[in-house]
């Protein structure tokens, strides 16, 4: 296949101002109509190229005249109408099959309800049309079905008008707003509705509807109300107020995304979206929050303005990830959401930036763009916008915000034009900043301090570097915002000057590969923070003492360098097979007895780098060897804090049981429960070489913890403490949990993915054993994830067990879903992409793993793609 090359853009031919779409929905022979009003924009000549698949063309007509089969040319892929004239009306009949789609693109039918999901390529599954996403069109949508099992007939926009048929009965639907056809959206079925109302800050009057399986309304509450925090944030933080007067939400269970921000009428994957303290945990509040806040936000940043073509998909996905980590931030905490939003860019976009399917934040060519829904799109374009904010400072970000939105609104963007929206509010060149969008690769950066006790000097030495990437052997230097501070050894803050002002906390831009730093009138040798909050997606090296890191550890002002420090400690001590926990431990213990600290900041600096995280340090990784001094380090961390955090744990248990307060999702007492399941974590780490009595406490401890639950949060934290134990127990407390949780699909998920996560060598057989199951279906991507995806990314020790069973099982998957669901079955070829980094026997096995998918025949492109590239 011809790969899609950004220096191929050429603008569409023809514009579409007017779309309507008639929709007869059967299960397998749905008739789609749409009557398309066509103008000439390109060249006189141009024949109109409409794409199409996997549709069965029943007519076409323009202006009102049926055209023969010779008048047209179809491919798997096109309708080609050779002469056409300047301005017409063009009627296409298709009949497509919904039941058959295993797809999950364009129009499929999910649990006996038809739904669409037509980002990036999927509205050319419904109709022929120019799907891409600078032809914007205003759509009038009419969908008819029976009326029983179908009394819902949903689309983008207003109902403008409903009626009956005889046994059917008929919506139509208007949106008013141009909008590409990956906006486009359809449900229809059975369902219940949570209904609320929003003003806006201009007055208007705003219907929300939220859209649930039958009984299931209570718990599209949570969701109900995120959105209507989302919808004031966004008009208090950014200017922007919602336009339409309705905005549905419907959830559905079998999605190949998290979710998505149809005009009006967002579908979100149900996990996303149902809540009650029973069935989800804290970890599930704060994702439906923020996906209910990312996919309302893309009203804006996406849909008013979209992208003129899925090279620019960053624009969307950067920015709208930015906007919803702002929010996350203001709900629940800025270091804290920093301090996760990092933790989740260094678990997925580093490794994927340091291996073969490295790709600009703006990529220049691809097979298939289902594959560019990536980390480095959504996370590494996230950070750029947040550099870009840090370079300017809020006011003036707020000021090109509105700029970009005002001068582009109703168009399809470039990232261009996203950076001449600063240009125009600073007057600044910004060209240095698009290096970020176009180069691949995490740049590394060193800082060597030196200081003059004498002359009360401190020069920093910075130099940067990108290393080599796919298709990119030549990197320059990247701006780099470097937020720095100072504190002496005893942790206190330390002034200094700099550009005549006295300041503790500076920003400084690393433009070229190197540059020199000094600050004055620094009292003391300093303990140097650099970095602080993250202030750029890079890898730093710092040169310091140990003592420092400590320093840093118990009491940097910084709350992201903190938890950096006993990160960066941690790591060391784990890799260098000398390490001991001692003195991390006595820094930790300060931690946790500190009153000023919250409650979820405490349980994110317990948490140790995960085996991932030290897998992106250690060359050649050894899966088991970094599996074994992790669990060492662990189990020493905890036997010399035991006391300690079996009181602490206690106390917080006793207060849980005496409060009897009804559950809230709120971020202190998520925070509370976070913080008493992490002690309960690290309590279990010190049944390796424990001693009976020991172990028979851990025992009782996570069985007690279990039974006493009153929340999944609480429930899944003791089931993982038995699962860590792997003691007799485990069985029996699985089944307990099943029998529980039988009828309850989302749960289900949880049950399947705690299996496959558990690190023991067992657990193995036991995946195997789990796709047997009655209730495991590889049709179902929450499912089928919640077994594969969950062991293949979170289970690093056993996947990568030394016979290679765990890739051999891993691409029989990915083969298995790829007949039926390439999207989905590609997401997964990523868990291979690093090979080249690992010790022998794993790389050459993971290879042969790849290189047996390859070579597979009918391999469908999606995987091909990201085979090869990861083979290359
Ligand atoms: N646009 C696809 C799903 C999302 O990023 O919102
Ligand atoms: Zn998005």
């Amino acid at each position: 296949a011809r790969p899609i090359r950004l220096t191929d853009y050429k603008a569409p031919d023809f514009r579409v101002s007017d779309t309507k779409l008639v929709f007869d929905l059967h299960p397998t022979e749905t008739k789609v109509t749409a009557t398309l009003t066509l103008e000439r924009i390109g060249a006189a000549e141009a024949p109109l190229v409409l794409l199409g698949e996997r549709l069965k063309l029943l007519g076409v007509s323009l202006d009102g005249r049926a055209l023969e089969t010779s008048d047209y040319e179809v491919t798997p892929e096109t309708l080609t109408i050779g002469d056409v004239p300047d301005r017409f009306t063009l009627d296409i009949a298709v009949q497509i099959n919904p039941q058959d789609n295993k797809t999950l693109e364009g129009l499929y039918m999910s649990s006996g309800r038809y739904c669409t999901q037509c980002e990036a390529e999927g509205f050319r599954k419904i109709v022929y049309f120019p799907d891409r996403p600078d032809v914007l069109s205003k759509f009038t949508v009419t969908v008819r079905a029976p009326k029983a099992g179908f009394p819902y007939l949903l689309s983008n926009g207003n109902l403008i008008d409903a009626g009956e048929d005889g046994d059917a009965h008929y919506a139509i639907w208007e949106d008013p707003f141009f909008k590409p056809s990956y906006l486009f959206a359809l449900v229809a079925g059975e369902l219940d509705v949570l209904e609320d109302a929003f003003t806006t800050a201009s007055g208007r009057k705003v219907d929300l509807k939220i859209y649930v399986d039958t009984g299931m309304r209570e718990r599209a509450a949570y969701a109900m109300d995120a959105l209507k925090r989302s919808m004031r944030w966004d008009e208090e933080v950014y200017g922007l107020e919602y336009d339409l007067d309705l905005f549905m939400i419907v959830a559905v269970r079998d999605f190949n995304f998290g979710a998505m921000e149809n005009k009006g009428l967002n579908i979100f994957n149900a996990s996303l979206l149902l809540a009650d303290p029973d069935t989800v945990t804290d970890l599930d509040y704060e994702r439906i929050e923020s996906v209910i806040a990312h996919e309302y936000f893309h009203n804006w940043s996406g849909n008013r303005v979209t992208c003129r073509d899925w090279f620019q998909l960053c624009l969307k996905e950067g920015l709208t990830v930015f906007r919803d980590q702002g929010f996350s931030a203001d709900m629940r905490g800025d270091a804290v959401q920093r301090i996760k939003d990092v933790k989740a860019l260094r678990a997925r976009q580093f490794p994927e930036d340091a291996g073969p399917l490295a790709h600009p934040v703006r990529p220049s060519s691809y097979l298939k763009i289902d594959n560019f829904y990536t980390a480095t799109i959504y996370e590494k374009g996230a950070e750029i916008v947040g550099m870009l904010k840090t370079y300017v400072g809020p006011e003036v970000y707020r000021k090109a915000l509105d700029h970009y939105f005002q001068t582009n609104d109703g168009t399809a963007a470039t990232l261009e034009d996203f950076l001449k929206s600063f240009e125009a509010v600073t007057g600044e060149d910004f060209a240095p900043w698009l290096k970020w969008y176009v180069q691949a690769g995490t740049p590394h950066l060193s800082i060597t301090p030196s200081y003059d006790a004498e002359t009360q000097r401190l020069t920093l030495a910075l130099a940067q570097v990108t290393h080599p990437t796919p298709a990119q052997a030549n990197k320059h230097p990247v701006p780099i915002p470097v937020r720095l501070g100072l504190l002496s050894e005893d942790g206190a803050p330390l002034t200094f000057t700099i550009d005549g002002e006295t300041v503790s906390d500076t920003l400084f831009v690393l433009r070229e590969a190197e540059a020199e730093l000094v600050l004055e009138d620094v009292a003391v040798a300093p303990v140097v923070s650099a970095l602080r909050r993250f202030s750029a997606p890079v890898k730093l090296t710092l040169t310091e003492l140990d003592a420092h890191k400590f320093a840093r550890f118990r009491g940097d002002a910084d709350p992201f360098n903190r938890w950096e420090a006993a990160q960066s400690l941690a790591k060391d001590l784990i890799l260098s097979a000398t390490g001991t926990a001692a003195a991390y431990a006595e820094a930790l213990r300060a931690t946790l007895a500190d009153d000023t600290l919250d409650d979820a900041f405490k349980a994110l600096i317990i948490g140790l780098p995960t085996e991932p995280d030290l897998a992106q340090i250690l060359t050649p990784v050894d899966p088991a060897y970094i599996h074994a001094r992790r669990s060492a380090f662990k189990a020493e961390l905890s036997n010399a804090l035991f006391d300690d955090i079996e009181a602490l744990y206690e106390r917080f248990e006793d207060e849980r049981l005496e409060a009897q307060a009804p559950f809230s999702p709120d971020a202190k007492s998520a925070g509370r429960r976070a913080l008493r399941n992490a002690l309960l974590d690290l309590m279990m780490a010190s049944h390796i070489d424990a001693d009976d009595a020991r172990r028979e406490k851990l025992n009782w401890r996570a069985q007690y913890h279990y039974q006493l639950s009153h929340n999944m949060t609480d429930l899944m934290a003791g089931l993982n403490a038995v699962a860590q134990l792997h003691g007799e127990d485990y069985d029996g407390t699985l089944e307990h949990f099943y029998d529980m949780f039988k009828t309850e699909p989302l749960v289900l998920d949880k049950w399947f993915a705690a299996q496959a996560m558990c690190a023991n060598p067992e657990t193995l057989n036991r995946v195997r054993r789990l796709t047997q199951h009655p209730d495991f279906d590889a049709r179902v991507p929450n499912r089928w994830r919640a077994v594969v995806q969950a062991f293949a990314a979170n289970n690093p020790s056993v996947f990568h067990d030394v016979s290679g069973q765990g890739y051999d099982f891993i691409a029989d998957q990915i083969l298995l879903v790829d007949k039926f669901n390439p999207m989905t079955a590609a997401r997964l070829v990523e868990v291979f992409g690093g090979f080249k980094r690992y010790a022998e026997p794993h790389a050459s096995l993971m290879k042969a793993a790849l290189e047996r998918i390859l070579a597979t025949p009918d391999l469908s492109k999606n995987v091909s793609e990201l085979a090869g590239k990861a083979l290359a």
